[in-house]
């Protein structure tokens, strides 16, 4: 058995969550913040066979974009003081990031 770490963005959760539940996954969905934008994003855990791996990232594939987003870096400002002056950046986002860990066991109580 496998375990998927799939962090997507908010715009594409509600769909994926419902193509998932569709072709039979179950699904765990939690509110998480990306550390780099700071911004909310969403971790859904799916635990599932081996073999349905290839359909599961398909459908990731198939659901979430990728997005242009701005942000803002901090630059470093010269002379004795110091001190960091925010420029516009722009990064893309997504589709998704997926980590596929094996599982040792799957026990329900
Ligand atoms: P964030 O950390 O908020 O990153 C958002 C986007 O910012 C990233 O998109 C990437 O394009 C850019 N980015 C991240 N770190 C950067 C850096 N040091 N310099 C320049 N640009 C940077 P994605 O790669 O699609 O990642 C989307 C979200 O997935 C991330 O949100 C984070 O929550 C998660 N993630 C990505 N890689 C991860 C990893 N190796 N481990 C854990 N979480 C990860």
């Amino acid at each position: 058995m496998k375990l998927m770490i799939a962090i997507v963005q908010d715009e594409d959760v509600n769909r994926l969550v419902s193509e998932l539940m569709d072709s039979g996954f179950s699904v765990t969905k939690l509110a998480t913040t990306g550390g780099f934008l700071r911004a909310g994003n969403t971790t859904l855990l799916i635990g599932t066979d081996d073999d349905k791996i290839p359909a599961l990232v398909g459908i990731v594939e198939k659901t979430c974009k990728a997005r242009r987003q701005m942000t803002t870096a901090p630059a470093p400002i010269g002379g004795i003081a110091g001190g960091y002056n925010p420029y516009p950046l722009e990064v893309t986002v997504g589709g998704a990031t997926l980590f596929v860990l094996s599982v040792d066991q799957f026990i329900k109580v």
